[in-house]
């Protein structure tokens, strides 16, 4: 088994919602690991760089005023294909096209406010879990009830 780790992050309009209780309950039953979780209102320079990608895109500056406009939850979570899962119960990128069952499916109607963040790919994964987390804020545990979820 190749356990990996993603980075999410509840966006500040989930926070204000207060989805932050209902989104980490969504992980939790799914089976995965939290081995990191804070809140922080992330800074501009954090924010550029982890929408780094975006950065000549005509949302960006309304992209990065909306992530540094309040507490962002940052976590990552540990499992075999954490990545990949992680997105589809995320949802598609426009919640009014995300399937009903997902997060932004379930409760999101606009682009820009879609509510949460998941890596899409190992190499971002990686990247953008150290641009947000030191080594010591990672917890490595084990769950007593693994083997419930994960044969040997
Ligand atoms: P993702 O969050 O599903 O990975 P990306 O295409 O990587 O989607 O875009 C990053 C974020 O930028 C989106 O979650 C959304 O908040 C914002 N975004 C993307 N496209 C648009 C747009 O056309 N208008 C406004 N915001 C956008
Ligand atoms: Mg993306």
């Amino acid at each position: 088994m190749t356990s990996e780790r993603t980075f999410i992050a509840i966006k500040p309009d989930g926070v204000q919602r207060s989805l932050v209780g209902e989104i980490l309950r969504r992980f939790e039953r799914k089976g995965f690991k939290l081995v990191a979780l804070k809140q922080l209102i992330p800074n501009k320079n954090l924010a550029e760089n982890h929408y780094g990608v975006h950065r000549d895109r005509p949302f960006f500056s309304g992209l990065v005023d909306f992530i540094t406009s309040g507490p962002v939850v940052a976590m990552v979570w540990e499992g075999e294909g954490v990545i990949s899962s992680s997105r589809k119960l995320i949802g598609g990128t426009k919640p009014l096209e995300a399937e009903p069952g997902t997060i932004r499916g379930d409760f999101a109607i606009n682009i820009g406010r879609n509510v949460i963040h998941g890596s899409d790919s190992p190499e971002t994964a990686q990247f953008e879990i150290g641009l947000w987390f030191d080594a010591s804020e990672i917890n490595e545990w084990k769950q007593a009830d693994q083997i419930w979820r994960v044969e040997d």
